[in-house]
């Protein structure tokens, strides 16, 4: 056995803090606060060193959509790393698990999607569809069709492509982002923007937003539209009904490809294999991670239409660009187990038909409390939208404040959940039971309650 020798918590979180710089943490809050170590997990719920226990209503990072300490695989993992741990897709090679992988994944992605482009992170797989449509369009004989439109507040990804087509501003600050050829236009965030606005009457400007935005660089110049089905980061932004059919017919009006980005939404967490068919849209590129492997080893890609791959197979000749790890062979083979047991157990129905809807009523009670403007919720994917006034639909004057006071106090009670500013965001493993969700929703209460009683 690989002698990776107990340290006592206080120690490993000592050299931790030493030698590993964190992502997206201020690193002198970071020791200030301290650092908890994580050592197992099971179903929902993760231990750490302390012999605290959690119920991990965020699935890791919206990803351990099956739950931890699955067996079956660590065995694949185990088998593929005894058969042919590792071998490159580049020079004329496949393995075994990468072929059976994209085959999987295109059998779920419906009629007009049938490739699909390996990388290890959501962040490559974005910067990947980004150049595969400028050489769809170069190779159509258009290469002036360039510009990507993208939103505010979305994310897709910290590479520099990637943060670039996100739309978050403290990540454009660092780093002399955006980089030029990205745009970004209104998100549907109906309750923080809509003023006086119905949520259909709102959701339809939005959308009109890229019309707009077209025309002003005109219809020639661009080459995409991005957008998370359900922004996740961003806070769970459930856009109003009349958004994505608007935004499917201008994308089809101008020839503007679509790029969805189902980092969170894709394998299942929306109750559909992916997002699309939730919303019935036909996306030219979708980007999964997480879920693909359900966060067990690192696989992402892009599932790419036949419109657009069709053009590149048939006419670009070589599309120079691939990671060594695209399609690893191992990860390769986490993915099928994982998405094995996503089939045999039918989660994407227990989420669509049983869990999912649970979850809605659960969560939605919560829209009595005093401190809550809106819950939002779809498949297994909910928002808590935590409000000051809630007749005038009036905000907290520091939003991330009141957000990381609700999740810390969860915390502390063993309850996991993540605060996007003044959202509680619920993103629970596919496997999470009903009376594990009542703690969930049973906890938030208590927790606002408290709050809101210290704050009157
Ligand atoms: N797109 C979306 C929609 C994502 O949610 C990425 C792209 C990037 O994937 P990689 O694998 O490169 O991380 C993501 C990732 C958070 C948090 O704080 C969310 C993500 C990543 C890190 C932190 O909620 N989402």
């Amino acid at each position: 056995m690989l002698d990776v020798t107990p340290m006592p918590a206080a120690i490993v979180a000592a050299t931790d803090l030493a030698h590993h710089l964190h992502p997206f943490a201020d690193m002198k809050e970071l020791a200030a606060g301290g650092i908890r170590v994580m050592t197992r997990g099971e179903g929902v719920y993760v231990h750490d060193a302390e012999g605290k226990r959690y119920l991990d209503a965020f699935a890791g990072l919206w990803c351990v959509n099956v739950g931890y300490g699955r067996r079956e695989i660590a065995d694949a993992v185990f088998a593929q790393m005894n058969e042919l741990p590792y071998y490159n897709t580049f020079f004329a090679t496949t393995t075994t698990p990468t072929a059976q992988l994209a085959a999987k994944i295109c059998s779920h992605a419906g009629p007009d999607i049938n490739r699909v482009f390996f990388t290890c992170s959501g962040s490559e797989a974005n910067d990947t569809w980004l150049r595969m449509a400028r050489v769809y369009w170069a190779t159509r004989g258009r290469p002036e069709r360039k510009i990507v439109i993208s939103r505010h507040n979305a994310y897709h990804g910290s590479t520099v492509a990637g943060a670039s087509l996100g739309g978050m501003k403290h990540m454009h600050e660092q780093g002399d982002l955006p980089i030029p050829g990205i745009v970004h236009i209104g998100q549907p965030y109906w309750y923080g923007e809509g003023g006086d606005l119905d949520p259909a009457a709102f959701g339809l400007l939005r959308a009109r937003e890229l019309e707009d935005k077209i025309l002003e660089l005109g219809p020639d110049r661009v080459a995409a539209f991005v957008a998370e089905p359900i922004q996740g980061v961003g806070g769970v932004i459930v856009p109003p009904e009349t958004y994505w059919p608007e935004i499917q017919r201008i994308c089809r009006k101008y020839d503007v490809l679509l790029a969805l980005d189902e980092v969170i939404t894709g394998f299942g967490r929306l109750g559909s294999w992916f997002g699309y068919q939730h919303f019935g849209l036909e996306p030219d590129f979708c980007v999964v991670a997480k879920g693909l492997s359900s966060g067990y080893l690192p696989i992402a890609g892009v599932l790419v239409s036949d419109r657009v791959a069709d053009v590149l197979v048939a006419e670009t000749g070589a599309f120079h660009h691939g990671f060594t790890y695209s399609g690893h062979p191992v990860a390769a083979a986490a993915a099928l187990a994982n998405l094995k047991i996503i089939e045999d157990e039918r989660l994407v129905e227990r989420v669509h038909d049983d869990i999912g809807p649970y979850f809605a009523a659960a969560l939605g009670s919560l829209g009595d409390h005093i401190m809550v403007g809106e819950v939002a919720t779809t498949g297994l994917l909910g928002a808590v939208q935590l409000v000051l006034d809630k007749e005038k639909r009036q905000r907290f004057s520091r939003p991330a404040d009141i957000g990381m006071i609700i999740r810390n106090f969860c915390f502390m009670r063993g309850v996991i959940v993540r605060a996007a500013a003044d959202r509680i965001l619920i993103s629970p493993a596919f496997t999470i039971s009903r009376s594990e969700i009542d703690v969930v929703v049973a906890t938030l209460r208590e927790v606002m309650d408290y709050v809101a009683a210290e704050l009157s």
